[in-house]
């Protein structure tokens, strides 16, 4: 068995299709103590990741979260997630508003995923 990862990583594309902006200040998981919001930057040929302190996206705007770009970090699992286990992430608005949607575990596609070992 591999030793647990007490993090992973969320994905999810995200689209305002509200006539105004909306600017995201955090993010939750119901698996997770903490989920923060990343981003994955190449400095000096290393992908590292930063946390950001929010996104903001324009009306109509898409932001993909994916794979060696920005992300959701879950971290501190609370159990072992397994393929297949429907969890839920949540993103929190400047407005106080919170989005969740259902999210499915899966594994990762490559170690290179990210660099979450890094972590
Ligand atoms: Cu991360």
């Amino acid at each position: 068995m591999p030793p647990f990862q007490p993090n992973s990583a969320g994905y999810m594309t995200i689209s305002n299709n509200r006539e105004t902006a909306i600017a995201i200040v955090g993010a939750s998981s119901n698996v997770s103590k903490k989920t923060e919001i990343h981003t994955t930057r190449q400095v000096d040929g290393l992908m590292r990741m930063e946390q950001l302190d929010g996104v903001v996206l324009a009306p109509g705007e898409r932001l993909e979260l994916a794979p060696g770009g920005t992300h959701l970090m879950l971290l501190g699992l609370e159990y072992r997630p397994v393929a297949g286990d429907d969890i839920e992430l949540c993103l929190h608005l400047v407005t106080e508003e919170t989005l969740c949607t259902p999210a499915e575990v899966r594994k990762s596609a490559s170690s290179s995923a990210g660099g979450h070992e890094h972590h």
